[in-house]
């Protein structure tokens, strides 16, 4: 497949400012319509590209007469050649929206109908020129069959709607925000709505509808109020207004994202909706906040601002998760929240930035542009931006986010506009700071700090590397901000106020007078740089932190850097120490000043992964039994403290506070660790906690403990869940997803049972990664000698691929980590990457991933 690079963008040749668009809707037979009022742009005679993707016109006219000869097909695109600077060129298509089972273009779900165009997906329905920079004005008119599709929706205001002869009807759209195709939605749908209303700061009301199936209309109250916190936040912190009469969101089973910011007509995938007590963990409530956010905040950094080319996707991304973090941040516990997304950074980007699909923020080239939707691309772009926020600090980064609105709205803009509003409104030079936009790899800081008693002063030495990653063999040091703090040994204070020091070159020295008692260095508080510190701090100087550090997320990270410190010890010489860790674990867990989320945050062991990453040659059993042994030291000596935390976070009535939260989140860690100690009676108590909860929460939690256990009450709680949850699709994802991440010796054997259950199917994207997905997350089992996960995963694939690329591709970076494994798993990898590749008609998404992995 041919490479896109970004150098080679060129501006449209023509624009588009004007659209209408019909479709007469079916699910076997769907006919579109486009007339699209087309414009030279700049002086050239090239003809009208209009991409399609799999169509095949039935009609084409210039100006209103048919005209045989002035097109041509090129591949799939449709190639007008045009004698004039201004045209009305209408095309006719034929689709059939139950067969698509990528999922892109319109599609079937449920019995409804829904688009998803994000990135290319409009090209699938009607031919257009199907790129972020071409604007236009849509009308929409929909037809279809009143009875089947009562409900019919499109972006911005409803402008008609009628009824037709033969029980047909339509309706017609009009979107006065000119916006790229991308952002185009349509739903024609049997669903019922929660309706609700939210007047803007400037008066203006606009009406909000969440669309569910009637059944689930109770389970849409949380995203609605989210959705209400949202657009008051927005105002708020931001200054950023809704712009339209109506919001809508519509949910939908099959789902390739997690949601879409079709302008004023959301699509969302179901998970990201529905939550009630019974079915929803605190974690999916958290999901639907987050992403009812993220989706709405999109209104303007990616909709009234939208991107150039996709290279530029995480100026809408990375900046739109950045103001999502800060909101769930606002709304709860800030220090849990960026623990959170700390732990998933590390969990998903920084493998990703180490391997060999590594890329930087802004991308250089791509096969398929689906694959490039990246937790760098989202979550490094995130963190970009933080670091943005905290060298520039919090008035001149609102001040650049206002100019750079107020220069580039109704447009499609790049990072380097982003990066120039910056600069400009707040006149600090971000030339180095670029690189961060351009360069792939996580920095490693060298911290070395040195203290001379005599002249009672300390030196903190900073070095940074930026490792090589495929195309980038060289690198240059970036800004990289760093809160730093040091404490006194004995007297556990602050020795002045915490610095913040950018390390702009790859060496730096900061001196720290007035230091009498040996300090100990507290840095990247707060997380304040992506980056890998390698600080050398002794265990007894990480408890120390672990105890008195004042910022929470330093608290945090002194106590899993004394964890993984161990724990890769272990791995290396065979040898263990838990004693360090079981202290600093007691002192944490009976700190009556903490809360319990915090808490129970901090008490998570690292992620056999991140024990891995740690590691020059991933040795998964090893590290497997070097955690297990600690979990088992952990809970058999602090059995007594896990037991009284178990009774204290006892919660009473289902609430949703950060108070009960917290309490239902250490209640289940615990719970955990009391099944670690080995006592006879935990297997008993989880499986009360199993029938007794009144929310999923608990339960989930519980079945979670009870799915690693060769007890018997694992089989009961097994049989009880699904009796329990048979009808309810999300709720099986977890019946699904919680025995393949089982640590269990025979979970691979129940894996692949489980891929022949009934409720089994490749083409719902959640339920494949709920088995598929999650057993490949599975450390120990997926990397079991003899490679059956690594066949297991390779078979699905390719079953997946023809179906449904777009997910399929997704699942190969597992198999592209084999260089940090050992020789034979390493050459078991490449064997299943090398089937694929050998595999014919394999798609590009896929084909981009596994090249690029065995490259
Ligand atoms: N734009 C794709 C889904 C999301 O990031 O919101
Ligand atoms: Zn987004």
């Amino acid at each position: 497949p041919p490479v896109i690079r970004r150098e080679d963008y060129r501006k449209p040749d023509w624009l588009m400012p004007d659209v209408h668009l019909e479709f007469r809707l079916d699910p076997a037979r769907t006919q579109v319509a486009g007339r699209l009022e087309v414009t030279r742009n700049g002086a050239h005679n090239r003809p009208l590209r209009l991409n399609g993707d799999g169509l095949t016109p039935l009609a084409v006219l210039i100006d209103g007469e048919p005209q045989a000869d002035a097109w041509r097909m090129d591949g799939p695109d449709l190639l007008v050649d045009l004698p004039g600077d201004a045209h009305v060129v209408e095309t006719r298509v034929e689709i059939s929206p139950e067969a698509n089972s990528q999922l892109m273009g319109l599609y079937a779900s449920g019995g409804n109908l829904c688009t998803q165009c994000e990135p290319e997906g409009f090209r699938r329905m009607v031919f257009f020129i199907d790129r972020p920079d071409v604007l236009s004005r849509y009308t929409v008119r929909m037809e279809a069959d009143k009875a089947r599709f009562p409900v019919l929706l499109s972006n911005g205001d409803r402008t008609a709607s009628g009824d037709l002869d033969g029980g047909r009807h339509f309706a017609e759209w009009t979107d006065p925000f000119p916006k790229p195709s991308y952002l185009f939605a349509l739903v024609a749908a049997d669903l019922a709505a929660n309706v609700d209303s939210f007047t803007t700061k400037s008066g203006r009301p606009v009406k909000l509808a969440i669309w569910v199936v009637e059944k689930d209309l109770p389970k849409t109250e949380h995203a609605m109020a989210a959705l209400k916190a949202s657009m008051a936040w927005d105002e708020k912190v931001y200054g950023r207004e809704y712009d339209l009469g109506e919001f809508n969101i519509v949910a939908v089973a099959d789902f390739n994202f997690g949601a879409m910011e079709n302008k004023s007509l959301n699509i969302f995938n179901s998970r990201y909706i529905l939550a009630d007590p019974e079915t929803a963990t605190d974690i999916d409530y958290d999901g639907v906040s987050g992403v009812v956010a993220h989706e709405y905040f999109h209104n303007w950094s990616g909709n009234r601002v939208t991107c150039r080319d996709w290279f530029q996707l995480s100026l809408k991304e990375g900046f739109t998760v950045f103001r999502d973090q800060s909101f769930t941040a606002d709304q709860g516990s800030a220090a849990v929240k960026r623990i959170e997304d700390v732990r998933l950074l590390r969990a998903a980007q920084f493998p990703e930035d180490a391997g060999p699909l590594a890329h930087p923020i802004r991308p250089e080239s791509y096969m398929e542009v689906s694959n490039f939707y990246t937790a760098t691309v989202y979550n490094k772009g995130a963190e970009i931006i933080r670091m943005l926020h905290t060298m520039l600090g919090p008035q001149k980064f609102r001040a650049g986010c206002d100019l750079y609105f107020a220069r580039h709205d109704g447009t499609a803009a790049t990072c380097e506009d982003f990066v120039v509003a910056m600069e400009d409104a707040s006149g600090v030079d971000l030339t180095r700071f670029r690189l961060w936009y351009a360069q792939a790899g996580t920095p490693r800081i060298r911290a070395a700090l040195s203290h001379e008693p005599a002249g009672a002063r300390a030196l903190l030495t900073l070095e940074q590397t930026v490792p090589p990653t495929p195309g980038q063999p060289e690198k240059q040091p970036m800004p990289v901000p760093l809160r730093i703090a040091l404490f006194g040994e004995r007297s556990g204070r602050a020795f002045e106020e915490e610095r913040l020091v950018v390390l702009d070159g790859e060496r730096c020295e900061i001196l720290f007078e007035g230091i009498a008692e040996r300090p100990v260095l507290s840095i990247n508080r707060g997380f304040s740089a992506p980056v890998i510190i390698d600080a050398a701090r002794s265990a007894a100087d990480l408890a120390f932190l672990s105890a008195h550090d004042d910022d929470p997320f330093a608290r945090y990270e002194a106590m899993q850097q004394l964890m993984v410190d161990t724990l890769v010890g272990a791995v290396s010489t065979g040898q263990a120490d838990h004693g360090p860790v079981i202290e600093a674990v007691r002192t944490t867990l009976t700190d009556p000043a903490l809360d319990s989320a915090f808490i129970g945050e901090t008490m998570l062991l690292p992620s056999e992964a991140f024990i891995g990453d740690q590691m020059a040659v991933v040795d998964p059993v090893a590290i497997h039994r070097a955690r297990e042994a600690l979990r088992r030291d952990l809970g058999g000596q602090l059995e007594g403290e896990w037991r009284d935390a178990y009774e204290r976070s006892r919660a009473n009535r289902f609430e949703l506070s950060p108070q009960a939260k917290g309490a239902r989140r250490l209640r289940t860690i615990a719970l955990g660790f009391i099944m670690a100690s080995g006592a006879e009676d935990a297997a008993g108590i989880a499986l009360r906690q199993f029938h007794e909860a009144d929310n999923m929460t608990d339960r989930q939690g519980a079945f979670g403990v009870l799915a690693n256990s060769l007890a018997p009450e694992r089989d009961v709680a097994i049989a009880a869940f699904y009796d329990r949850f048979r009808d309810n699709g999300l709720v099986l994802d977890k019946w699904f997803s919680t025995q393949a991440f089982s640590i269990r010796p025979d979970t691979l054997d129940r894996v692949e049972e489980l891929s022949r259950h009934p409720d089994f199917t490749l083409a719902n994207p959640n339920r494949l990664r709920s088995l598929v997905g999650a057993m490949s997350g599975n450390q120990l089992v997926f990397h079991e000698a003899g490679g059956r996960g690594y066949r297991f995963l390779t078979d699905m694939l390719l079953e997946v691929d023809g179906l449904n690329p777009q997910t399929a591709a997704k699942l190969v970076p597992p198999l592209g980590r084999w260089r940090r494994f050992d020789e034979g798993r390493a050459a078991l990898m490449k064997a299943e990457l090398q089937r694929m590749l050998d595999t014919p008609g394999l798609s590009k998404d896929v084909f981009e991933q596994v090249s690029k992995s065995l490259a």
